[in-house]
Parts: C-alpha cells; structure tokens; sequence
C-alpha cells in the first residue's frame, strides 16, 4: 500500500495503467515505461494506444453526444457530476498530487496546491453548467422575436502538455463538460497517470460512459490522428507553437473543427524604479523559477528600469540563491526536476548560448548532481540585447534575461519586441505607468504588482502567435459552445404572393 503522505516514498514497481474508453478501464496491448526526472526510476507505465483505439474512443463520445445522455440534462444535473468530482478529488488530493511528482518532477507541495486550483476549476465548472445561457432580440418588431440559442460544438478532442498535467486538463473538461460536450483527451506520453485517472473520478461522480475518454500514446500517432479526425468537432490543444501550427493544418485538411491553442510565451516583467524593488524581485524569482520555469506564462524576460537595475538584479540574484532546488518528493522543494531529457538539454544548450553570445551570467548557470534525476539551478542573465537567442526563444526553462530600459515606451517596446503575447506584468506604484503599461502592452494575462495571481473564474489564453480562444470562466465555456440565430414569426404572416 503506498503512502501518500509528507511519508510518500518511491513505489517498488512501476504502477501500470489503462487507457479509459466508454466508461472503462481498457488493457494497453504495448506500454510506455515512464522514470521518475527527479529519481530516474521507472514509475508508471501506460498504454501506447493505436489508432484503432482512438477512432473506438471517437465514436464512443460521439453515441454520448448524439443520444443527448449529456448534453440533454439540465444543467444543474452536469453541475452535480462536477460539484461530486470536486469532492473525490479533494479526498485524492495527496494521490493524485504523487503520480504528478513522479511523473512530471514537481515538488509535492506544488502539486498539492495545484490539486487544490483543480478542484476549484470544477465548482466553477459547475457554476458555468448552471448559468452558460443564450440571448434574446426584443428589438425586432412586433412580428419577429429573436433568440440566440447557445449550444454545445459537440466531440472535443483534447490535447494536453507534461509541464502542468492535471492542472492544464481541469482548466479546461469542467468547462467543456459543463457546455455539454463530450471529449477525448490525449495527454502527454510522459505525464498521462493523473489524466486517466480523472476517468475513473468522474464516473464515480456520475458521468456518463462516453463522456469523458482518454487514449494515450505519442503525439505524431495518436495527437495527429485526432487532430485529423473528421468525427471531431473541435480540438483544444495547449503545447508548441510549431505543433499549434500543423493542428491548424490538419484542421483546414479535415473539417474545419474549430480550434483552440494555447502556446508558447516569451512573457516580460516589467520593473520601474518607483516600485517596491523587493517585491519585484521577489516576484521575478518565482514566475521564472515555478515549476522550474517550464511554463507558458514564466515571466523569462525582466525589463528593468536602468536606474535601478544594478540594485535590482543583486537583489535577485541573492533572492534565486535561496531557492530550494532539490528532491520532488521532499516538502521543503520549492524547484524540482527538468521533465524531460530533452527539455533538459535544451535549457543547457541555451545557457550555453547565452554565455557564447556575450549575455553575463549574474545566478546560476549549472546543472546539479542529486545522484539521480535531472536539475537546473534557477540562472540570471544580465546585458541582455533583443537579438539574442535567449531574448527571442522560448527556453521553458528557469532561465530569466534581463533587459534596461530608459523611458515607459522604451519599456513597452522591449515587452512587445517578441512573437508572443500570452502573459505580462508590471511592477509600479504609480497608477499612470501602471495603466499605461497594461494597455499596450499585448498579452492575454496581465498582472499588476503580483505574478501568476488568478483563480478558474478569470480567462486565460493569448495574443498573437501565443495561441486562438480563452480557457476557464464563462469565456471558457462559451469557446466550447455554438450559437444559433433563432427567428420566430408572431402572429399572422405577411404574404408575399398577394
Ligand atoms: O511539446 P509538444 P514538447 C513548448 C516549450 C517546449 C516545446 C517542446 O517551449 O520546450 O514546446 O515541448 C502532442 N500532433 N511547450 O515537444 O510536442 C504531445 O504528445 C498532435 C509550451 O513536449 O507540442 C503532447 O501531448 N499532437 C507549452 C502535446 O502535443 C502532438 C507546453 C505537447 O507536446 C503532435 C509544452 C502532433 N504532431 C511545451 N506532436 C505550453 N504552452 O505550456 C506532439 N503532440
């Protein structure tokens, strides 16, 4: 029996899973062995599915939407499955929160308060089931009334990344489960456990068979086969920007599902010298260091005004120095382990690269030796210039440049100067500079004298090449639903053929 408590230790054998489909636990006939990045033991093992799997999984949430055993239900019914699944999650908090760290090397007390972000991204799910509603045209004349229905797209297929596994998926199915629809889910090869086990979660809240279907396996078989599937009416995809682009091909090539992306970010801090400099810097050290910086909205760019800037990046600089980089499972960890090898080399190589390019390292800069798994110190580069690769690239690592501006257009120019939009904030107490800022600059998510702040009622998503739609909150809900004019004659018509 494991221990899921502060106790939690690794298991003696990797813990092997099914694929979910119509209302049961499927046996995977190839597996995919799983290690721990932050202990290099292996972990789980889960299935590598076919393409037959994911076509029987289609049309199993396909019979669940036509028959209308979802999407026919009040909505106070859809919010009591949600309400109910919010419940089993907080009783799985601590589980569910393990196979996270094993899988994806998060430190435990993240997961956990991640748990927590989940279960309330399903009471407002639940919420959103009892209040998404259309509209109405009084305004038509005496013979005509109108009314727009809102209605759910029908067959989502959805894609999910390693770096916020369980999170990324419950910002996004108490959404599309409360508008009506019923969803395949791909998740990452890597972190699939907590995204199969929300399965069998939801059906003992009471979902459907059908409803909610997850087939695992690599992104180029089973991620591509659902993006091409014509039997799909809509595909939310969080991941790469070069994978964003080619799910927008096979979209135009198959059905023209409707889309929704959520990409990468290259996501700036903006620090005026009126601002309180330890707060800024504070907040600097986490948005780049959360979950070893291998999220969308990492703040890896700090526009610092250069007044200040010496002060400033020696505060942070000695802030990063505290860090706790260590061991996932121990309490204390506030950094864990790099995902994957490939992410991590990828975050060497720019280290590397921003050595070579002339940027001057002012924190960190190393891999550490645990003895077992994969760590990247939280690294600070100083004298940064826009041409750079680590100014331009998503590293997805915690690795944060550091850029000085002179002027407020100086300021929006650099926070702007990047193919990205998804997340920005701007450290001031002056309300004019604050306001200023927030309006120009282009990002999805903006944050004012704090970083990463927000619940599931806020939307989120981004600009320009960040990605198409908005996740969570009614806006959430409403990207998952269709509207329908509705134009209803009052009274005797009249004629056309006198
Ligand atoms: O992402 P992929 P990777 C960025 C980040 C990172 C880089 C590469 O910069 O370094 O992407 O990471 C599935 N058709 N982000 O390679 O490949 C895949 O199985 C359909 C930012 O891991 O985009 C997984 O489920 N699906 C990001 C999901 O896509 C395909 C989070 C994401 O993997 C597919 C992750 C295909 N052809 C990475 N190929 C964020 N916005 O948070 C792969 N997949």
């Amino acid at each position: 029996m494991l221990d899921f408590t502060d106790r939690a230790t690794l298991p003696d054998a990797p813990r092997e899973f099914g694929f979910w489909s119509d209302g049961y636990w499927r046996k995977g006939v190839a597996m995919f062995e799983r290690r721990s990045p932050g202990h290099g033991v292996p972990v789980t093992l889960t299935p590598r599915c076919t393409v037959d799997d994911l076509n029987a999984a289609v049309a199993a949430a396909r019979r669940a939407f036509e028959d209308r055993r979802w999407a026919g239900l009040p909505g106070a019914d859809r919010a009591a499955v949600l309400l109910r699944t919010a419940d089993i999650l907080r009783r799985r908090r601590d589980e569910i929160a393990y196979w996270e760290v094993l899988e994806n090397g998060k430190p435990i007390s993240q997961a956990r308060g991640e748990i927590d972000h989940c279960i309330a991204c399903f009471e407002v799910g639940a919420g959103a089931a009892r209040l998404l509603h259309g509209d109405s045209f009084n305004s038509l004349g005496d013979g005509l009334f109108g009314m727009v229905l809102r209605e759910p797209v029908g067959v989502v297929g959805l894609i999910t990344p390693w770096n916020f596994p369980f999170l990324i998926l419950c910002e996004r199915i108490p959404f599309i489960l409360a508008s009506g629809c019923t969803v395949v889910v791909k998740p990452s090869e890597v972190t699939s456990a907590t995204t199969l086990l929300l399965g069998e979660i939801l059906s003992e809240a009471g979902a459907p068979d059908g409803v909610y279907n997850v087939v695992t396996g690599s992104g180029r078989t089973i991620g591509q086969a659902l993006t091409e599937h014509p039997d799909v009416d809509m595909l939310s995809f969080t991941g790469s920007t070069s994978v964003g682009r080619s799910c927008v091909h096979a979209a135009a090539d198959s059905n023209f599902k409707k889309l929704g992306l959520e990409l990468g970010g290259k996501n700036p801090i903006i620090v005026f010298a009126d601002s309180d400099l330890e707060d800024a810097a504070d907040g600097a050290a986490f948005g780049i260091s959360f979950n070893t910086g291998q999220c969308c909205v990492s703040s890896s760019r700090v526009i610092v005004e250069r007044s200040v800037a010496r002060e400033f990046e020696e505060i942070l600089a000695a802030k990063m120095a505290k860090i706790i980089v260590g061991d996932p499972l121990q309490t204390k960890t506030q950094v864990g382990a790099i995902t994957t090898d490939a992410q991590n080399s990828t975050i060497l190589s720019y280290i590397d690269k921003g050595k070579a390019e002339g940027a001057t390292l002012v924190a960190g800069g190393q891999a550490l030796d645990l003895g077992g798994g994969q760590y990247i110190v939280p690294t600070l580069f100083s004298g940064v210039t826009p041409g750079m690769s680590i100014a331009r690239d998503e590293i997805f690592g915690p690795v944060l440049s550091s850029f000085h501006f002179d002027t407020v257009e100086e300021a929006i120019s650099l926070a702007n100067d990047t193919v990205y939009g998804l997340a920005a904030s701007v450290w001031t107490k002056n309300i004019d500079k604050a306001l200023v800022v927030t309006r120009r600059v282009r990002a999805g998510r903006f944050w004012v004298n704090t970083i990463m702040a927000g619940g599931p009622e806020m939307p989120l998503g981004g600009f320009k090449q960040s990605g198409w739609g908005r996740e969570a909150g009614m806006y959430g809900v409403e990207e998952y639903t269709q509207v329908k004019s509705v134009h209803i004659e009052v009274g005797k018509r009249a004629h056309w053929i006198k």
